[in-house]
């Protein structure tokens, strides 16, 4: 293995329905499918990112949860060696960021080793006009904390790039702090994505870039097809 890759296990946990197979799916193959997405039950898959401004490789094996989240049943196994979790909410249901709070954060302090490091990804977001957790809310408990913070949308594609950059960076440099970066392309009045590593090459405005800037709701249809034709390097 080329000394300058590092492989790092990835799991993702969530109440059911959050979006983290389809968060995956987007990461791993830029697609999204509105109906018909049955996690696999297979272990993992990987993806291996280039962070140049260190000079490194990050090869992220990323753990998906068959169903088991419905039930809690998660097993240590799961948990076990993980170098990065991502705790995953719907910004349009209240119940699945109280849960995250109340037992998924527990269950990564508890099973996953200390030094993991734990990013909460507030999916959905372009649902955001229908948002029933405030991100300030959601920023204030991570930050608590000690977690990392990205709104992200597996319809959009917005923010999934990043929040693999977020915790690649914060492995290779424990100092990373993603909010000292003029790269935050969270900010809602702020759809630009000045992010170095992962610049968007290709990327036209339509009619869902408008109602986004103005805060309303996103035909979902044209978002999809759009989606296609966005390039990343
Ligand atoms: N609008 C919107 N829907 C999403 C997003 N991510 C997932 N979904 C939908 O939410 C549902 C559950 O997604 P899934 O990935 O299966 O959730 P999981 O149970 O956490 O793995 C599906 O109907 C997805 O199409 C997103 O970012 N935006
Ligand atoms: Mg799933």
């Amino acid at each position: 293995m080329d000394e300058n890759c590092e492989t790092l296990k990835v799991v993702l946990i969530g109440e059911s329905g959050v979006g983290k197979t389809c968060i995956i799916n987007r990461y791993l193959n830029n697609t999204f499918e509105e109906e018909g997405m049955s996690t696999t039950g297979a272990s993992y898959a990987s993806k291996t990112m280039l962070f140049p401004v260190y000079n490194k490789a990050i090869k992220f094996e990323i753990w998906d949860t068959a169903g088991q989240e419905k039930f809690k049943a998660l097993t240590k196994i799961f948990y076990k060696d993980s170098d990065v979790a991502i705790l995953v909410y719907d910004i349009t249901r209240k119940e699945s960021f109280e849960e995250l709070k109340n037992y998924w954060y527990n269950e990564i302090k508890d099973n996953s080793p200390n030094n993991c490091i734990v990013s909460i990804a507030a999916n959905k977001f372009d649902l955001y006009n229908e948002e029933k957790v405030s991100e300030d809310e959601a920023r204030k408990f991570a930050k608590e904390k000690g977690l990392m913070f990205r709104c992200t949308s597996a319809l959009t594609a917005e923010g999934i790039d990043d929040l693999f950059k977020d915790v690649g960076s914060k492995y290779l440099d424990p100092n990373y702090n993603p909010d000292d970066n003029s790269n935050n392309n969270n900010n809602k009045e702020n759809n630009n994505n000045n992010n170095k590593d992962f610049q968007i090459i290709e990327k036209t405005k339509d009619d869902n870039d408008n109602k986004r800037e103005k805060g309303l709701k996103l035909d979902i249809k044209t978002e999809k097809k759009k989606k296609k034709s966005y390039f990343y390097c």
